[in-house]
C-alpha cells in the first residue's frame, strides 16, 4: 500500500521526508552511541536498590518476552538503553542502587558532566523494595522487621533517603544550568496495591502530603516549578507476589492487560513532559 506521503505534491513531500528520517536518523544514532558506549545521558533513571528500575526500563524497552524472561539480578553497573519517547530516541542511563562505585560514577556522570540530561525517572515502590540478600532478610527480621508492614515502613524511611540524596543532585544540577526539565516519580508494583492507589497517590504526589511529599515540594520551591515539571506516574511491568518473614501478598489485578495499560499511560506521560507539556 501506498504511504500518504505518495499522494502529495513533491514540494510538501520533501520536508515531511526529511523530518521522518531525521527521526530515524535519530534512533539509530542513539543506538550506536549507546552500543559503544559514548552516547550523553538524556534520561537518568534512579530509585533504591530492589526498587524495580532495571525491570521497568527493559519492559519499557519491549525487550521482554514472556518466554524469555529472567529476573534480573542487583544490577552492578550503569544500564545505557536507547529509548524511544514520542518521536525521539533517548539515552537512558540506569544507575545501580546498591552503595557500590559504579552508582557514584553513573550519579557523577549524568549530574555533573552531561549537559544534555533532560529528566529524572525516580522509582518508588510503596515500600515493596526488593531485598534480595537472606542475610539481611534474617538480621532484618531478628531486629524486629518480621511482617511485611514493617518491612514496608523499614523501605520507605529508605526510599526517602534515597530521595532526598536525589533532590539535592537535582538542584545543584539545574543550580548550574545543566538540567533536568523535568522529573517522573514512577510509583512501581501497583499491582500490590491496586486498592491503595489512592492513598499512594497522596503518599508521593505533590497535592499530597506526608514527608515524601514535603521533599519533593521543596525540590521545585529550591528550582521554581516553571524550570522542572513533576508527573507522578503509577507503573506496574512485570507483577508478582511480594514475600517477607512467610508472609505473602499476592497482586490484585482485575485483567492480564493492566500492566500494559499502565506502561502505555507511562509512556504517553514521558513523552508529554519530554515535549515540554
Ligand atoms: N510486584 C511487582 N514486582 C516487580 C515489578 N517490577 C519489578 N518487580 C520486582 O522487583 C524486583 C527488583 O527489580 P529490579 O528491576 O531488578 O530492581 P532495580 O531497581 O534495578 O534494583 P538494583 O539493580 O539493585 O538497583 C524484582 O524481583 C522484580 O521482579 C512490578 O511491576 N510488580
Ligand atoms: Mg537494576
Amino acid at each position: 500500500m501506498a504511504d500518504w506521503t505518495d499522494f502529495l505534491p513533491t514540494a510538501v513531500r520533501a520536508p515531511i521526508t526529511i523530518y521522518q528520517n531525521k527521526k530515524i536518523i535519530n534512533k539509530w544514532w542513539k543506538k550506536l552511541l549507546v552500543f559503544i558506549g559514548t552516547g550523553d545521558t538524556n534520561v537518568v533513571v534512579t530509585g533504591g536498590a530492589g526498587a524495580g528500575k532495571t525491570v521497568l526500563t527493559t519492559c519499557h524497552h519491549g525487550e521482554v518476552k514472556d518466554q524469555e524472561w529472567e529476573e534480573p539480578n542487583a544490577s552492578t553497573m550503569v544500564e545505557k538503553k536507547a529509548i524511544t519517547v514520542g518521536e525521539w530516541t533517548k539515552v537512558f542511563s540506569v544507575v545501580p542502587g546498591q552503595d557500590i562505585h559504579a552508582r557514584e560514577i553513573a550519579l557523577n556522570e549524568a549530574f555533573h558532566k552531561h549537559s544534555n540530561l533532560e529528566g529524572v525517572v525516580h522509582v518508588v515502590d510503596y515500600g515493596y523494595t526488593t531485598i534480595r540478600s537472606s542475610v539481611a532478610e534474617q538480621k532484618l527480621v531478628e531486629s524486629g522487621v518480621d511482617s511485611i508492614q514493617a518491612v514496608r515502613d523499614y523501605n520507605l524511611q529508605k526510599e526517602l533517603e534515597e530521595f532526598r540524596r536525589v533532590c539535592d543532585l537535582i538542584a545543584n544540577a539545574c543550580a548550574n544550568g545543566r538540567g533536568p526539565k523535568w522529573i517522573i516519580i514512577a510509583v512501581n508494583k501497583a499491582d500490590l496495591f491496586l486498592s491503595d492507589l489512592a492513598k499512594a497517590k497522596g503518599y508521593y504526589h505533590p497535592d499530597g502530603s506526608g514527608p515524601f511529599v514535603e521533599t519533593l515540594n521543596r525540590l521545585m520551591a529550591r528550582v521554581g516549578s516553571n524550570h522542572l515539571r513533576c508527573r507522578v506516574v503509577p507503573v506496574c511491568p512485570k507483577p508478582r507476589p511480594y514475600e517477607w518473614a512467610g508472609q505473602k501478598q499476592t497482586p490484585s489485578l482485575e485483567t492480564f492487560d493492566e500492566p500494559a495499560k499502565f506502561m502505555k499511560n507511562f509512556a504517553l506521560i514521558m513523552a508529554e513532559v519530554s515535549n515540554g507539556q
